[in-house]
């Protein structure tokens, strides 16, 4: 779309449209004044990663430029990660556990900071719509397992194949004739520190091959699609989503950051939202996406606050820092944004009224 147009389809629309309906409705003169000083919000989305943040913020964007909610943006842009057959670590066509099994975790929370998540959902399309529904349909927050599988065939969702996408298949098959278990999450470099022959990144030649994550998988896949939501829209009001299949290979059972409220993703309205996508297990330790949003709300820029929760989350770590990968990406409550990681190449997208789906790299802890 040509820059003008984007601007005009976004620009004073909604804003107006807001004060006829809001006269219609009132016609108090007081009202009617504090009305017209009020200026539009402007709605902005950020998802984590550009290969598949675009096609979510195409459709977060959506609804967001009609007036619509965030919490149907970021449910509705994770929705399209989820159905992508292709990506390695979203939706039904992700990468299985050690046992071959598709597991999904997704959570959900909107601007009244109502929240939702399902665990380890087996065979069903959208966890983010059924952790959705978990918020708004049950008194709890967190489902589990074949109970989040019995609540979401009660609540009209389908029971799909459990058969694995073709590349799951053959990645896991690939995986299967050496079945080591190293647990693996997404590192943005461009080779691995043993390849010497090559200008790598500055990290230590002497890495715990138990621990250390490889950048891609065994079958050349990248390994890092954890998709992250987060909106603020015309009313001023944040939402976020966060869906994942979590590590691939992982050990049945074995739950990430991204369902856990504090940790893969936390709004709150005052201040602002933040998600994150990498190593779980250390993001779960710092309640990392809490930190960021506890950040903002102490004054620090959405990347400085990002940058503050990294630093604790390496400080706390046994790990070394080019070890592993976390990034985060944040809002606040004035459309401010950035993001932050431990290794370089952590990307994501950003759409407003200024960008149109551009894909930002963030500044990280190690930057070569
Ligand atoms: C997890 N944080 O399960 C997720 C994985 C991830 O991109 O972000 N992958 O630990």
């Amino acid at each position: 779309m040509k820059r003008r147009n984007w601007i005009k389809t976004i620009g004073f629309t909604g804003f107006f449209l807001n004060i006829t309906q809001s006269l219609n409705a009132k016609s108090n003169s007081e009202e009617l004044e504090s009305i017209k000083q009020k200026k539009p919000n402007s709605p902005i989305v950020l998802s984590t990663w550009h290969n598949q943040g675009v096609a979510a913020n195409t459709k977060a964007w959506e609804i967001l430029s009609k007036q619509g909610s965030a919490l149907d943006a970021v449910e509705e842009g994770a929705k399209i990660s989820e159905l992508d057959e292709n990506n390695c670590c979203v939706g039904l066509g992700a990468n299985p556990d050690r046992d071959g099994i598709v597991t999904l975790d997704a959570c959900i929370m909107n601007e009244q900071h109502q929240c939702g998540s399902v665990l380890a959902l087996e065979r069903i399309k959208h966890p983010i719509s059924v952790a959705r529904k978990v918020m708004e349909q049950t008194p709890h927050v967190v489902l589990a397992a074949s109970g989040a599988q019995q609540f979401a065939l009660s609540q009209g969702f389908h029971l799909e194949s459990a058969e694995l996408s073709a590349h799951a298949k053959s990645n896991y098959e690939n995986w299967l004739k050496k079945s080591e278990y190293r647990p693996q999450i997404n590192i943005e470099r461009n080779e691995a520190p043993s390849d010497k022959s090559k200008s790598g990144p500055n990290v230590s030649q002497e890495l715990d091959p138990v621990i250390y994550p490889p950048n891609k998988l065994e079958g050349g896949e990248f390994n890092h699609d954890t998709i992250g939501v987060i909106a603020m829209d015309s009313n001023g009001n944040l939402s976020g989503a966060c869906t994942t299949s979590g590590m691939a290979y992982k050990m049945r059972g074995r739950i990430g950051d991204s369902p856990l409220i504090g940790a893969g993703l936390y709004v709150d309205n005052e201040i602002g939202a933040a998600t994150c996508s990498g190593l779980g297990e250390e993001v779960i330790r710092c309640c990392g996406s809490f930190l960021v949003v506890e950040y903002m709300r102490q004054g620090f820029h959405p990347s400085e606050a990002c940058k503050k929760a990294i630093e604790r989350i390496v400080s706390k770590s046994k790990l070394k820092p080019s070890e592993f990968q976390v990034g985060f990406i944040a809002i606040n409550k004035k459309g401010e944004f950035g993001g932050y990681s431990i290794n370089p190449n952590f990307d994501y997208t950003v759409t407003n009224a200024k960008f149109e789906h551009e894909k930002r790299v963030s500044k990280s802890l190690i930057t070569t």
